[in-house]
């Protein structure tokens, strides 16, 4: 969004909480943290230079290579002299008067801008569940959302994991290896899939830069911006054995193409999704040895997919180590944390020396809201916002003039991959801007009508798929005490950009622009 800003010759400041580039993968530097999209569709797309002068040497990059990545793009285009880090931004307040936004951070420094872009991301407000008796904890407490800069050495400790989404699965496997104990406290079990991540010779990468433009084209189709080709039959037309042989195929290739290249109804229909729930308990009964472990890591409790879908290098298998125990705490959960561990409500107690949470995130909405957001006549984004996020388009609240957001909620960022959206929001905000600045427009606004029908949209659409079933960030239902509301454009990258277009073509359809020498005439 900076590059494109500049380029067009606007002014920008621009706010990093870090101390550097890259966001999510800045802050998420636990062991084993790693992408789950394959690397050469992982990146940025606007510039044929930028991606033919990077290297990716793997499928799956892990956390360090893909902060490299985001430093190279930065000090390849020079950005970094234009971003304030080490800056929160800790108000910002619409001025009705000016049109503008007057921004004020934890530096003290008031700024007044035409225009506010929210480029927080999606998963940068950890959650760190309030359990009783924390900070009487005598131990060491990680959290993999913002971990140390500085090697933790794990080995001769007995460590609790809590939490089994994509990042607790993605460490469980190196905190077994060092730690002398690991105890994984498992809330519901997941649904992983292997990654089967490999080096890419010099061979494959020049492939994947022969078919550059193809693969694109693909992506740009795709609902999940992914460059896969989309399942045409139904899980339930096809004979046990095709199905099987169809699983165990994708199975082989490992990653997201298992659930999303399947079949195309495994999120729209149970009986479909019992297919593939019951395909993968079976390998993880296959490769777990003690069925007692099998049986706590199939306590599934949600449809296969219904929440973000994990994918492993080794997770399962590391149940086989004698070091590792995993412990449900779906039905039994935590009581409190004592000076020396955990203990469960059945006073069942876990002996720690450190406690690694991977408990996730305020998703989507919590670091937008972090930010005290005003809008016109006062109103706070939070109060706005407290029955679920509601934005036209996922792209500007109503009553919030001259804000847009970059993967905002009702966007379809999080269903997605997540370079391909930022790249069609950044497009179509830098595009609207310009256009007012042709125009002489000095406000543009969201208008409530539209912002309503969008948001039933997404109710009803997310309602036709089996993805409000699962308590899940998805549907903020990690969080306590957040609304229960579905936080994505359900259709996909594709249909959305479409919308997007229209609206724009049709003159910002669904928003109101405004100039103040209108203003002015009118009155
Ligand atoms: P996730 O996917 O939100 O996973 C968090 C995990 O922590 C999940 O298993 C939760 O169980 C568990 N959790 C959360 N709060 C608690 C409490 N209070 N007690 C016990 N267990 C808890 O976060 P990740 O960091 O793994 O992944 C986030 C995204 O980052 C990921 O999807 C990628 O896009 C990258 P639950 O399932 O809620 O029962």
């Amino acid at each position: 969004m900076l590059h494109r800003l500049r380029e067009l010759g606007f002014t920008t400041r621009m706010f990093e909480a870090a101390d550097g580039v890259g966001g999510a993968w800045y802050w998420n530097r636990y062991p084993g943290a790693r992408c789950d999209s394959e690397s050469h569709y992982y990146c940025y797309s606007f510039s044929d230079e930028v991606r033919k002068e990077w290297k990716w040497s793997c499928r799956y990059p892990a956390q360090p290579e893909i902060l490299g990545y985001l430093n190279f793009v930065a000090d390849r285009l020079d950005l970094k002299k234009d971003i304030d880090f080490g800056t929160r931004v800790t108000a910002g307040t619409f001025d009705e008067d000016t049109h503008d936004w007057v921004v004020e951070t934890n530096g003290g420094e008031t700024v007044r801008a035409r225009f506010l872009i929210t480029a927080v991301g999606n998963t940068s407000a950890p959650s760190k569940p309030a359990i009783q008796g924390l900070d009487d904890f005598a131990g060491k407490i990680y959290y993999t959302a913002s971990w140390p800069h500085e090697k933790i050495d794990f080995s001769g400790q007995r460590v609790g994991l809590i939490g089994t989404g994509s990042s607790g699965i993605q460490c469980t496997p190196h905190l077994a290896a060092e730690a002398d104990r690991l105890t994984v406290f498992q809330r519901t079990a997941n649904y992983s899939v292997p990654a089967r991540n490999h080096l890419l010779t010099d061979a494959m990468r020049l492939e994947q830069e022969e078919k550059h433009q193809d693969l694109r084209r693909k992506t740009l189709a795709s609902p999940i911006g992914m460059p896969f080709d989309l399942p045409q039959l139904s899980a339930l037309e096809v004979s046990a054995e095709d199905r099987k042989r169809r699983y165990d195929e994708l199975w082989a290739g490992g990653g997201f193409r298992f659930m999303f290249t399947s079949f195309n109804d495994l999120t729209v229909d149970l009986k479909a999704n019992d297919t593939i729930a019951e395909y993968i308990g079976a390998k993880i009964r296959d490769t777990v040895r003690d069925p007692a472990t099998a049986e706590v890591l199939c306590d599934f409790n949600h449809p296969a997919g219904t929440k973000r879908p994990p994918i492993d290098t080794d997770y399962y298998e590391t149940f086989n180590r004698d070091n590792v125990n995993v412990v449900s705490i779906r039905t039994n959960p935590i009581r409190e944390i004592m000076a020396d561990g955990i203990i469960l409500q059945d006073n069942e107690r876990y002996e720690l020396d450190t406690i690694v949470f991977a408990t996730g995130f305020d998703a989507v909405t919590g670091s937008i809201l972090n930010m005290n957001l005003r809008g016109k006549g006062g109103e706070a984004l939070r109060d706005k916002w407290d029955r679920g996020p509601r934005a036209y388009l996922g792209l500007s609240p109503a009553g919030f003039p001259n804000m847009f957001m970059v993967t905002g909620p009702g966007s379809p960022s999080i269903l997605a991959n997540f370079p391909v959206c930022i790249e069609q929001h950044v497009d179509w905000i830098a595009e609207c801007m310009v256009h007012m600045r042709e125009n002489g427009i000095d406000e543009i606004e969201a208008l409530p009508e539209p912002e309503d029908a969008w948001a039933k949209m997404i109710a009803e659409e997310a309602n036709k798929t089996l993805l409000p079933l699962a308590n899940s960030w998805y549907m903020g239902a990690n969080i306590p005490g957040k609304p229960r509301v579905f936080l994505a454009y359900p259709s996909g990258v594709h249909a959305y950009t479409v919308i997007c277009d229209d609206v724009a073509k049709r003159g910002y359809e669904g928003f109101a622009l405004r100039s103040r020498k209108m203003a002015e005439a009118v009155s």
